[in-house]
């Protein structure tokens, strides 16, 4: 690692060889993209960032994780199981890379496509998973959407569904700390669709003139649900649109681990230090569907989807981790199947819970409740002995 480097400064110059000709031009990683990785995984000694071999291993588990949980609840959803999932195939290091430069008493205020922080910062699959079916293990109750995950514990804020407004809550965080000075980061994620919205503009028009601790991490994936970035915007670069909040902006190879954990570390450290917010732009691609509701063939132009997937960012790592000799095939053959036992049993787990009590509904918000809620408690009540309580309705789900 570059130690004292300030990335946001400088001129951009990679040190990975150029990147490999993809079949079309709009699918070539961007050439302004800080990257460390070459595009088959290796790393040119002048590049590499040495970092510790017990974080690299904890990055590849987490990385392996994330996609062996996306798998899972794909096939939940599929199987009729569940009502509806989000994957995030494809976006595993940025995930897994920019929740490694941050420390415990961090914030986090994910968009829904970011099981991997959850799960880096030690959020159970167990209860991951009762979110997607919204039961009595579910930490919110059943009372939020599935993949809209709550980690309260360890600061992973509850999922955002009306996009960026999480941007927003992310300042407010960050400001309360430089107020109180406890010296915490408030990170949040949002995707390019994102950046469209007006709480992007209000999240970083803030940020910037209070100097808030803050960085914003967005994911361009190229698509908003079927909308192609070139109709999303008419910037050059998604990170360029840091500049008018008076903040450095950044872009970098999304599917490349090493660069975006740098950019991410420096832009955590500068906020800590007290010198202001900072946007990462993560160049990547959205490698499976909008959501399980949604298919990208009707869109997606297949050769595109070929020319990620050879810079598959696991598999990149992979590579690295073996040109170290600290991976090899024996370790990856007992990590999947350490990952398939562990999964199927909390399935099997979360499966059984049964749904929660419907009259949790009143709970939690008021002290005392309205004489409005009073009303609606006593209806339900009714409702409940009169036909018993609610079905499944979670293959019904319309998103
Ligand atoms: C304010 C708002 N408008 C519209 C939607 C519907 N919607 C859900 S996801 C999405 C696309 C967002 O795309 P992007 O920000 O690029 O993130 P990605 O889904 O690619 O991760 C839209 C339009 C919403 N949830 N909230």
């Amino acid at each position: 690692m570059q130690s004292g480097t300030d990335l946001m400064k400088k001129k951009i110059k990679n040190q990975a060889t150029k990147s490999e000709k993809a079949p079309m031009s709009c699918s070539v990683l961007r050439e302004d993209c800080f990257r460390l990785m070459n595009e088959d995984g290796t790393v040119d000694p002048k590049a590499d960032p040495k970092l510790d071999k017990e974080l690299l291993l904890k990055m590849y588990r987490n990385m392996a994780l994330t996609r062996a949980f996306d798998e899972r609840g794909m096939m939940l959803q599929r199987q009729g199981r569940i009502g509806f999932y989000v994957p995030s195939f494809g976006q595993e290091a940025i995930q897994t890379g920019t929740a490694a430069a941050l420390v415990e008493k961090d914030w986090v205020f994910p968009s829904y496509r970011e099981p991997g922080i959850f799960l880096y910062r030690g959020a159970g699959i167990y209860e991951m998973l009762c979110n997607l079916w919204g039961n009595q293990g579910d930490l919110s109750k059943g009372r939020q959407m599935p993949v809209h995950y709550s980690f309260p514990k360890i600061k992973m804020f509850s999922v955002s569904s009306p996009i960026a407004t999480q941007l927003i809550q992310a300042v407010g965080a960050a400001m309360a700390s430089k107020i109180s000075k406890t010296k915490e980061v408030a990170i949040s994620y949002c995707g390019d669709g994102g950046t469209s919205e007006s709480d992007f503009h209000t999240g970083l028009t803030f940020a910037g003139a209070y100097k808030a601790p803050s960085v914003f991490i967005v994911t361009n994936n190229q698509y908003a649900i079927s909308v192609p970035l070139s109709k999303q915007t008419g910037a050059k670069k998604l990170a360029d649109k840091a500049i008018g909040y008076g903040m450095p902006g950044i872009a970098v190879d999304g599917n490349d681990i090493l660069a975006v954990y740098q950019a991410t570390k420096e832009a955590v450290d500068r906020a800590r230090r007290g010198e202001g917010p900072s946007l990462i732009e993560c160049v990547t691609f959205r490698m499976g569907p909008h959501s399980s509701s949604d298919d990208p063939t009707r869109y997606r132009d297949e050769k595109l989807y070929q020319a990620w997937a050879k810079r598959d960012p696991i598999k990149r790592l992979r590579t690295y981790l073996e040109s170290k000799k600290i991976w090899d095939e024996k370790k990856e053959k007992a990590l999947q199947e350490e990952l398939k036992k562990k999964l199927a049993e909390a399935v099997e787990r979360a499966e059984a819970e049964p749904p929660p009590d419907p009259m949790d509904l009143f709970e939690d918000v008021y002290a005392e409740l309205t004489p409005q809620l009073k009303k609606q408690k006593e209806e339900l009540l009714q409702e409940v002995q009169l036909r018993g309580q609610f079905e499944n309705t979670s293959e019904a789900f319309p998103l």
